[in-house]
């Protein structure tokens, strides 16, 4: 379903809504040119850590580095603060595997850091997170109508891409580049389903263990454990979450990303989402008229989506902001992040 920017496809007013972006890292974001989630590969392991940072605080004071991409186009995460700060919602942040400890209060499931796939099984542990996160699901129930599940993992596009292959889905996944490094991520997801069939696997957390990221399991965990309303904020990434969830048998909940993610060429979101049954919701801000250079570049393909950016839009639409409102605080806030 297409949804212009906040029209009225928004059917659900939530009482009382959770944010919870799942935190992780992936090894993958350490590869030269797969990710452009942060500023440089080295540094880009920190960016879960400084968007939830800038969510929770406004501000960067931790390290002098910015969760913005290499061209310095901001970071999604300041669309998240934006839509917390105007919706009047403490986001409840994941650590499902992190390399180094946040700054912020997050509810630690004493994962790890995701590995390199191509070396090893990259989520030994995936069947105790999935547990743990169905722990979660249940506790979070008994608080909330509505569970709205964002991610930042950098480099989760690959792992992202390896887990729908080794599905069987015939996915392109998208990227935080303008120029998607297709050719890097076709020859890790090529290697990997070799792996995988050599090796016999086929179930879904198996598929998670050898070749996800802390996220996938987490989430897949929350999906079955709340009773409520379960939205999925993300692009490819959460398509990989819906399509292990219904690899397992449990609801395929809504996706809701940017328009940005849909329109991505070098992609094929909408395909692949009409394939594990998910009906996406796509945000259109029109970020090409905020007058707002760096936002403007989302519209050309850089960033386009993540920390749950896409689906916060929609909550604050759900909850009665009206597009205008939403545009002025993004700005707003945008600015004084720059
Ligand atoms: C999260 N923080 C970000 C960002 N994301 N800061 C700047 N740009 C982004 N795109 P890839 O696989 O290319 O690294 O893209 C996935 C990452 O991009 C995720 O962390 C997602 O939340 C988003």
């Amino acid at each position: 379903m297409y949804m212009a920017f906040l029209s009225d496809e928004i059917r659900y007013s939530p009482q009382r809504p959770v944010f919870a972006p799942i935190l992780a890292n992936t090894a993958l974001s350490k590869v030269p040119g797969i990710s452009g989630a942060g500023p440089s590969p080295d540094k880009t392991i920190y960016t879960p850590i400084l968007d939830a940072e800038l969510i929770v605080n406004g501000r960067i004071t931790s390290m002098p580095i910015r969760p913005d991409t290499p061209t310095g186009c901001p970071t999604p995460a300041t669309i998240t603060r934006a839509m917390m700060q105007l919706c009047n919602l403490v986001p409840f942040f994941i650590n499902a595997g992190l390399e180094h400890s946040p700054t912020v209060p997050t509810y630690d499931l004493y994962g790890s850091a995701g590995g390199d796939p191509r070396y090893g099984d990259a989520v030994p542990h995936a069947d105790a997170l999935f547990h743990k996160g169905y722990y979660l699901g249940t506790s979070l129930s008994t608080l909330s109508d509505m569970l709205v599940i964002g991610e930042c993992v950098p480099g989760g596009t690959t792992t992202a891409l390896c887990v729908l292959r080794a599905l069987g889905y015939p996915a392109r996944v998208s990227s935080s580049m303008v120029t998607n490094p297709h050719s890097q991520k076709e020859d890790i997801a090529d290697a990997m389903n070799r792996r995988l069939k050599d090796e016999g696997k086929t179930e879904p957390l198996d598929i998670v263990s050898a070749t996800g990221d802390p996220m996938i399991p987490v989430a897949c965990g929350m999906l079955k454990g709340f009773s409520g309303d379960v939205v999925l904020a993300g692009g490819t990434q959460m398509l990989a979450v819906a399509a292990v969830a219904r690899g397992l048998n449990l609801r395929v909940p809504r996706v809701v990303t940017t328009i940005y993610v849909r329109n991505d060429p070098s992609a094929n979101f909408a395909e692949i989402a009409e394939a594990i049954g998910v009906a996406p919701i796509y945000v259109d801000p029109e970020f090409g008229e905020l007058g707002h250079t760096g936002l403007a570049r989302y519209c050309i393909g850089e960033v386009k989506e993540g920390m749950g950016a896409g689906g916060a839009m929609y909550l604050a639409a759900a909850m009665d902001h009206s597009p205008s409102e939403i545009r002025a605080e993004i700005l707003r806030t945008i600015t004084a992040y720059s």
